[in-house]
């Protein structure tokens, strides 16, 4: 077992909105929290608590607080910030959702999760709506913040003037945030996520990533996946930076709003590395003011971190973690020039770690010189998941009965402490550093009448990232070619879910139970 390297921090026991903006002083109050990057419109501190306290008070006005559970679908705006921190405020409980789901997507994750509201954009309606009915949501439960007729609208709530509500819970079990995620197998499932693990780990990345008051981080990453949730939205806030949102990625906008807001931190996943070494209109625009480039949600190639940070003359460094760990587990501190940029670097404080083989159940030997041999990375700290929510089964077979969550991951490690991921035991697929299971394509695929049986796992393109591979049985006689395929798969998915390659095959193998053999699909 290896304990993190950096001196343990204190984690206090309190909500994530008393952590976050408890302490401001009149200074930070005055400075800027939030840029939209399309409308340049700014909102200071000042005004993002005051509205955060007039939209919890409006909740807390319809019976919203303890126990009630609030959808959140909704892209990256500013009045993201003041939705999600006023519900926690309230006492609520925030269900983030994909912005790219399906009406039946957003309706199972409702259900599952228990939501009796939710919090849209305009944009996003048709699909909101679609869900809402399917659940039988009055219209004036359904917000949508920028105003349609029916819906309460958030100026409309926040002219209420009501004061934010005095409410009680133990920040240490009170869940805050119910993400999903599928985890090592099976259908996306709830993860339980408490005001102490939000608490802790924004305090986990405080003293690894050397973002202050003058920084200005690019919030392209969508606050609803946990990667833009903590580290963008809640440690920007803590830190007392400026978010500069954009609600999705476009190359060219990106460029313009990096340029025009001089933004310092650029967090990113590794595809909008690839876009930032090779696309030719990257040298149009000034990146001068580009500190670090932080990538995270799927592997980083060494030699395109590299190139990224030739090109803009920066520093390209990376985190490591998943939903169930709230997310952040391994952090590269930007001053660590030291430590290889496809490494995803030393422990966050407080957090402990093995490497398991998944063979032996034994532990790998951590060698005096150069790296461990590969194993499963299990981490145990403040920051994992209390479980997923109604699914004992899923939660046992991840986390176990001494705390250590077996993240489905392969990593090596130095004696410095130093981590690598190698590879990754689990079915998830990430493409664009969106979770995608194969077990939902799978089952899309059946139900086509041609297609007699199925597996989908994740396969490299041709700039090494990682595509939903599907591989197809077709039933006798059946005339059914790749574009059908893709065709069926696109019109019941989110467009981050499509397969994007295809490949026909006489049978599935599977073991004995019944189970797909990825690693032979993987090996062919
Ligand atoms: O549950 P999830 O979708 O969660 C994430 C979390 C991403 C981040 C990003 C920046 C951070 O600082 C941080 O702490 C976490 O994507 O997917 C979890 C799975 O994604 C893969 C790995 O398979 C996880 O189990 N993954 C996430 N980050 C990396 C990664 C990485 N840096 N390198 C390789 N795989």
């Amino acid at each position: 077992m290896v304990r993190s390297a950096y001196p343990d921090v204190e984690i206090p026991e309190v909500s994530i909105h008393e952590f976050l903006f408890g302490g401001l002083d009149e200074t930070e109050l005055d400075s800027i929290a939030l840029i939209d990057g399309v409308s340049g419109a700014t909102t200071s501190y000042r005004q993002l608590v005051g509205q955060i306290d007039l939209f919890a008070g409006a909740l807390a006005a319809r019976g919203v607080g303890v126990g009630t559970t609030v959808g959140v679908l909704c892209p990256n705006i500013p009045a993201f910030a003041t939705v999600f921190h006023g519900i926690l405020r309230a006492g609520a409980t925030a269900t983030t959702i994909n912005s790219l789901y399906t009406a039946d997507e957003i309706a199972n994750q409702l259900t599952d999760a228990g939501a009796t509201w939710l919090v849209t954009v305009s944009p996003l309606l048709p699909g909101a709506l679609a869900a809402a009915e399917k659940l039988g949501f009055a219209a004036d439960h359904v917000i949508v913040l920028d105003g349609v007729e029916g819906h309460p609208s958030l100026p409309a709530l926040l002219g209420e003037g009501h004061p934010a509500p005095e409410v009680s819970f133990d920040p240490a079990t009170h869940l805050a945030v119910l993400p999903y995620s599928s985890g090592t197998t099976g259908r996306p499932k709830g993860v339980m996520l408490t005001h102490r693990n939000l608490v802790a780990n924004v305090s986990q990345c405080r003293p690894v990533l050397g973002v202050g008051a003058n920084d200005r981080l690019l919030a392209v990453l969508p606050f609803f996946h946990i990667y833009g949730m903590t580290v963008l939205l809640n440690f920007a806030l803590r830190q007392r930076a400026g978010l500069v949102t954009m609600p999705k990625f476009d190359l060219p906008e990106f460029l313009r709003i990096i340029a025009e807001h001089r933004t310092t931190w650029v967090f990113v996943a590794p595809p909008i590395a690839v876009a930032l070494a090779k696309h030719p209109i990257v040298d149009q625009y000034d990146l001068s003011a580009v500190k670090v480039i932080f990538s995270g949600a799927a592997p980083l190639d060494g030699a395109l971190a590299s190139a990224v940070a030739s090109r803009l003359d920066c520093i390209v460094t990376q985190g490591y973690g998943m939903t169930e760990t709230s997310p952040a587990v391994n952090l590269t501190s930007e001053t660590r020039d030291d430590i290889d940029r496809s490494a995803i670097g030393p422990l966050v404080p407080n957090t402990e770690a093995r490497l398991v083989d998944p063979e032996s159940g034994e532990d790998v030997a951590v060698p005096a010189e150069g790296a461990s041999e590969p194993g499963e990375l299990w981490v145990r700290g403040p920051q994992v998941m209390v479980g997923y929510l109604n699914r004992p089964d899923a939660t046992a077979e991840m986390l176990d009965a001494d705390g250590w969550l077996h993240t489905g991951d392969v990593a090596t490690v130095t004696h410095d402490g130093i981590y690598r991921i190698v590879d990754r035991l689990k079915e998830l697929i990430k493409y664009k550093g969106y979770q995608v299971a194969p077990a939902v394509l799978e089952a899309v695929l059946l139900e086509h009448p041609a297609i007699a049986d199925a597996a989908v796992i994740g396969a490299l393109d041709d700039d090494g990232q990682e595509v939903p591979k599907a591989f197809v049985v077709r039933q006798p006689d059946a005339d059914l070619d790749t574009d059908a395929v893709m065709a069926h798969v696109a019109a019941h998915v989110a467009p981050h879910e499509k397969v994007r390659q295809v490949e026909f095959i006489d049978v599935i193998p599977k073991s004995s139970s019944g189970k797909i053999l990825r690693k032979d699909l993987r090996i062919r």
